[in-house]
């Protein structure tokens, strides 16, 4: 039986107590093996190596030093590609060709890109007049903020804790992780790379575990952290805001959205179906940034709702390896109850059902994972819950605008701001619009098209802070001014 176990000072260790819990996977519901839950002996053993290893060899690390083991470690995710492949395809059931082409290469870059970034990024300096007119010299230095919690879910196992472990190691911190319950498997083969690589023991540990009253918990709420960094769900980021209050700990928060896309009658149809296929139905809907709202100019509505639905009707659901196959299941039963509730709560508000609203018969074994259909409902209230809450699921519902004014309106009536698209050939129209909206990201004519030296971070509900090449710099280290009388 494959066990996942935590990764403390450079070791793989158990839990003091022999807890643990199932790892599923989503295809079928069968066993993939034994996950080790951590509690406050794992967390507080994890902070503890991590707190020594600011003293140790990498404290003393020049940042070029830093920077070549960096590189080394995305090199070496990238020759076992196929390991962490199999992984994460294992874990969350997405097919191969998405995780073959975005989580594990920007896994792996996320490790090169933004230490460069960061490494490069100049501090400010001022001369300061005295009244005795000899001046006194302010320099910038920047230094690691310490031990930083990573917590991460599950919908892009390795990008998403890459996205953070990267920068925070390039500043010189120092790292505990804390992965989804529901894919621990490519978080816990880092450890391996990590030693490989010459990473020293304690620079990047983890430990597994639930939210609430366990791991994530505990990690949060831990004295000796000193910045938690989060990628998951607004509740949980406000119960995270809480935990950080005591000791004024610094934190940075990713969560949920509501995404709008604005689809005009000048756009370029075909991309625009194009563009909303990924933005809604990628990874079974579950990305931070996909379209669950879409509002299309009435002019272009019917033709819109019938070229999606036919489109989406060509999406092949069936196993990661499966040759063709562009949609796998949900990530758990538990996440395919959620969606499955709100298909049934979109009927019940008044939906037109144009495409789905069920699950998928894929027969034998198959018949128990987390399979759901693509579903494309018309016909709802701005003010129905299907179309004011997160769904995280392969699902968007299609209203139509009159005027401009109109669709920045109900894109912006959300309590969310992470991101959104905008369809039009307009350039002037394509920018006013993009800055009206209310989001952290506003792509016009594309989705998830990431540089990461930009900005990456949500409005609104959707987060607290910015990640992402310099930005990144502000919450991973502490910016101390020098002032030198000359
Ligand atoms: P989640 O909030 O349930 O869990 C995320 C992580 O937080 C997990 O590791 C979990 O164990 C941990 N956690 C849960 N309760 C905790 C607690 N009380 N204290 C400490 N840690 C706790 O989110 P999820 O279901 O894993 O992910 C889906 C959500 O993440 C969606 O809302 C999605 O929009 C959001 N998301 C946002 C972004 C972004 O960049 N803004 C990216 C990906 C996902
Ligand atoms: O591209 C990124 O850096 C990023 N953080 C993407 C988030 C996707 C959410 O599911």
């Amino acid at each position: 039986m494959k066990e996942f176990k935590h990764f403390i000072n450079g070791e793989y260790v158990s839990s003091a107590d022999g807890k643990t819990f199932e790892n599923r996977n989503p295809i079928d519901n069968s066993l993939i093996g034994l996950i080790h839950e951590g509690g406050k002996t794992e967390v507080d053993a994890a902070v503890q190596a991590a707190k020594a290893a600011l003293k140790g060899p990498w404290g003393k690390f020049t940042q070029a030093k830093r920077l070549e083991i960096l590189h080394k470690i995305a090199d070496r995710i990238n020759e076992r590609f196929e390991e962490f492949l199999v992984a994460e395809c294992k874990d969350t059931g997405k097919p191969r060709s998405l995780a073959s082409h975005i989580d594990i290469p920007r896994g792996a870059a996320n490790f090169k890109t933004l230490s460069d970034t960061l490494i490069n990024d100049p501090t400010e300096s001022f001369n300061l007049d005295t009244p005795d007119g000899t001046g006194a010299l302010n320099v910038g230095f920047r230094k690691p903020k310490g031990v930083i919690a990573v917590i991460s879910p599950w919908n892009l196992p390795l990008l998403l804790m890459t996205w953070k472990v990267g920068p925070a190691l390039a500043c010189g911190n120092t790292v505990v992780v804390k992965p989804s319950e529901d894919t621990p498997a490519t978080t816990t083969l880092l450890g391996e790379v990590m030693n490989e690589c010459g990473v020293p023991a304690g620079v990047f540990n983890v430990v597994h575990g639930l939210g609430a009253n366990s791991a994530g918990e505990f990690l949060t709420k831990h004295p000796d952290v000193d910045g938690i960094t989060f990628t998951g769900e607004t509740s949980t980021g406000e119960t995270i805001m809480r935990a950080a209050s005591v000791g004024l700990r610094n934190i940075s928060l990713e969560c949920g959205g509501k995404n709008p896309a604005i689809v005009f009658a000048d756009c370029d149809m075909d991309k625009a179906i194009e563009g909303t296929m990924r933005s809604a139905f990628a990874n079974c809907g579950q990305v931070c940034l996909g379209t669950e709202r879409v509002y299309v100019e009435r002019s272009i509505f019917d033709e819109f709702v019938n070229r999606l639905s036919d489109e989406a009707k060509t999406l092949k659901v069936g196993v990661p390896e499966e040759a063709g196959v562009n949609m796998g299941p949900l990530v758990s039963q538990e996440h395919k109850r959620k969606v499955l509730n709100y298909y049934k709560l979109a009927v019940e508000e008044g939906a037109n059902v144009i495409l789905g609203g069920g699950v998928p018969e894929m027969g034998g074994d198959l018949d128990q994972g987390a399979w759901v259909q693509p579903t494309i409902w018309t016909g709802l209230s701005e003010n129905s819950r299907t179309v004011k809450e997160e769904i995280f699921g392969p699902c968007c519902h299609i209203q139509p605008f009159d005027t401009e004014e109109e669709a920045i309106e109900m894109a912006n009536d959300t309590v969310y701001g992470l991101a959104a698209a905008v369809w039009t050939e307009s350039t002037s129209k394509a920018v006013r619009v993009s800055q009206q909206l209310d989001v952290g990201i506003a792509w016009v004519n594309s989705w998830f098209l990431r540089d990461l030296r930009t900005a990456f971070g949500g409005a609104k509900q959707s987060g607290i802070g910015r990640e992402g090449g310099i930005h990144s710099l502000e919450f991973y280290t502490e910016l101390k001014n020098i002032c030198i009388k000359m």
